[in-house]
């Protein structure tokens, strides 16, 4: 994307740093299928100790981190328990289902936020009509929550329940980064009693791809097959392992500079007639268009004219991150650009939209 437009889209927008890019061109590389690239060995081995777990696997996508999980915890004709706005019931194009065989059961949480009271009366034991629940899934930050963070007691919660009762619990923690700068807490903390949990390096942490799965070593080994049958051997893979080690030791401590400024952008939006706006927690603001008398798609396109891109949600809600590419002073101006889009024509929209 030309380097004019201030990208707001999603924090995986971002480009690699000079020091990722310098890493990536001296990275010592091998066939990671024969297990002999140093730079992803040595990722995974600090992915795991930073993540509090056995082992970790260095998949290409959250997607896939996220599709093996479900994989390794179910079997076909099981269901999964996971909230309503979930990336992995709503934009995964339905993986759990293709690889897993497995159908979900979205559930609505307080804010995105699922508790062992709401999860509780929703597993199912095998039964004559049942479905059995074979895994909790939940996502910590909750994206299309705009951003909300688990309480780690909450978490812990679930996980004890769910484990007195055989169930495993995998945590989409795409995110899981942004949650322990919001927390104060370290992510091995957040991600204690999980059984498996996925991180991206490539949203908030700012390498060009790649996530991480973590767990016990015996599931990550099998893990390991479940990437290759779906495709994910990536031979001298180094070079992207590079990026995502500085990721990873040194952009967890950059979070709370796109928290600060996705709670400006927020209050700057409030301040916007007809923009409704959802309290931004961590590095998401969601807010609602719809009584600027434009659709989200008209408004993308509107903010696409001045410099700013921004996507929409569903014609009355839009979606904002912050990230490592965005500095307070193209927060600034995109405020100003977002103003002047919302407000050239308003009044005129409304009334018509009233009429
Ligand atoms: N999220 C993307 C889009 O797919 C919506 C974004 O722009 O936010 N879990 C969570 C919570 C995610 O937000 C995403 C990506 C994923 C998993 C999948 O990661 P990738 O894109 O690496 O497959």
């Amino acid at each position: 994307m030309n380097e004019v437009f201030i990208d707001l889209r999603s924090d995986t927008v971002t480009r690699p740093t000079p020091a990722m890019r310098r890493a990536m061109a001296e990275a010592e590389v091998g066939d990671d299928v024969y297990g002999e690239d140093p730079t992803v060995n040595r990722l995974e081995q600090r992915a795991a100790e930073i993540m509090g777990k056995e082992a970790a696997l260095f998949v290409p996508t959250g997607t896939m981190g996220n599709t093996i999980a479900v994989k390794l915890h179910t079997r076909h004709g099981q269901e999964v328990i996971c909230e309503a706005r979930s990336h992995v019931f709503n934009y995964e194009l339905s993986m759990m289902a293709w690889f897993s065989g497995c159908v979900p059961r979205p559930i609505q949480g307080e804010g995105g936020i699922l508790t062992w009271e709401r999860i509780r009366d929703e597993i199912r034991p095998l039964a004559p009509h049942y479905a059995p629940t074979g895994l909790i899934e939940l996502e910590n930050t909750h994206n299309m929550a705009g951003g909300a963070v688990y309480p780690t007691a909450v978490v812990d919660e679930i996980c004890d329940r769910a484990h007195e009762l055989g169930l495993a619990v995998h945590l989409d923690g795409a995110r899981i980064f942004n949650a322990a700068a919001f927390l104060g807490q370290p992510v091995d903390r957040l991600a204690a009693k999980v059984d498996t949990v996925m991180f991206c390096l490539s949203k908030g942490l700012g390498a060009p791809a790649g996530s991480m799965l973590c767990g016990r070593a015996e599931a990550i080994d099998q893990a390991r097959l479940y990437r290759k049958r779906l495709g994910g051997g990536m031979r001298q893979v180094g070079v992207l392992a590079a990026a995502g080690l500085i990721a990873l030791e040194e952009h967890p401590r950059l979070l709370s500079c796109d928290h600060a400024n996705a709670r400006f952008l927020a209050e700057g939006l409030a301040a916007i007639p007809g923009i409704r706006v959802s309290p931004a927690v961590t590095n998401i603001v969601i807010i609602d268009v719809s009584a600027t008398g434009f659709t989200s798609s008209e408004l993308s396109a509107r903010f696409k004219q001045k410099g700013v891109l921004v996507n929409g949600i569903n014609a009355r809600q839009m979606r904002l991150l912050t990230h490592y590419d965005v500095d307070r002073a193209a927060c600034e101006r995109a405020l100003k650009a977002i103003r002047e889009a919302v407000t050239s024509d308003t009044c005129a929209r409304r009334e018509t939209a009233e009429t």
